[in-house]
């Protein structure tokens, strides 16, 4: 299974299950982790979330660059709108989500992290949005949620390079709350979710439903216009050789075309 979801006294973990391929996310992964998202949204019961990935080495290394590599814009567009009703499920879930970010949180990884009301990591953690050296800009929320988190001049650098950033730099600019030794990790969110959960669930909600609104309006328009010109880069050059070059483990060289 492709997605695992378990569930312990209030608090539900979410299992990205895919390890052979570092979590990487196909088509019926993206679905299976939506209907997920969605199943918990009405569990009154469940008061806090935990989204995960399975093995030692990733929390997700972001979408499946194998399956995108032969991607149109009309199937890089529906591939993306998924996307983004993923990380929007997660916003939009009433509960706090907690991401434990287990090792590599690339592109699309890194961007449901990105939606996840709370991160934590291991020492092991390493960020990145690489994007842009596979000859597509991000497509999952990352241009708009990014720059919130770490401010606009941080995420640029970041996201223009696509340069990895280790668990120290994360802690230093925010992008994650704490840091933990990889055995630590799972204990020390458990207890966060934990907490989270022994206070008012109403209250807690409100809460959340309340905060949200520090991201309705303009970033909304700014999250269309991400899927627009993310399925636009389906259609280039620049995108094909980006990808062929993943899969055939080498560098790509591009020409803008
Ligand atoms: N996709 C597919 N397979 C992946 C993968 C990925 N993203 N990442 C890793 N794998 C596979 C590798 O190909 C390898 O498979 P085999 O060769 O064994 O068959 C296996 O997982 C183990 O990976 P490595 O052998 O590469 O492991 P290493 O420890 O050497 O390196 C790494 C780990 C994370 C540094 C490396 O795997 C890596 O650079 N992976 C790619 C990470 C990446 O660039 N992720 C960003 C993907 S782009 C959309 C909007 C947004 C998006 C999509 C659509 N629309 C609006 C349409 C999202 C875009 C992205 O997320």
């Amino acid at each position: 299974m492709a997605i695992a979801v378990s569930r312990d006294g209030h608090v539900a973990t979410v299992t990205m299950d895919r390890p052979e391929a570092l979590n990487a996310f196909d088509l019926e992964q993206l679905e299976a982790l939506l209907a997920a998202l969605r199943g918990l949204r009405d569990e009154r019961d469940i008061r806090c979330a935990i989204l995960t990935g399975a093995g030692a080495k990733a929390f997700a290394a972001g979408a499946d660059i194998k399956r995108m590599a032969a991607m149109g814009p009309q199937e890089g567009e529906a591939f993306g709108r998924l996307g983004h009703a993923v990380a929007d499920a997660i916003e939009a879930l009433p509960q706090p989500v907690i991401a434990a970010v287990n090792g590599y949180a690339f592109g699309g990884g890194c961007e449901l992290a990105l939606a996840c009301d709370i991160r934590l990591c291991s020492e092991n953690a390493v960020f990145a949005q690489p994007e842009v050296t596979l000859g597509i800009p991000p497509g999952w929320g990352g241009t708009q949620r990014l720059p919130r988190l770490v401010g606009p001049g941080l995420a640029a650098e970041l996201i223009f390079t696509g340069r990895r950033v280790g668990a120290e730099e994360a802690l230093r600019i925010g992008l994650v709350n704490a840091v933990y030794p990889p055995g630590g990790l799972t204990d020390a969110t458990r207890a966060l979710a934990e907490r989270i959960a022994a206070n008012s669930p109403r209250a807690v909600r409100a809460a959340k439903s309340a905060m949200a609104r520090a991201f309705a309006g303009e970033p909304k328009a700014g999250l269309a216009t991400e899927i627009v010109l993310f399925a636009s880069a389906f259609a280039t050059e620049d995108q094909k050789a980006g990808m062929r070059a993943f899969v055939e483990k080498r560098k790509p060289e591009f020409t803008g075309a």
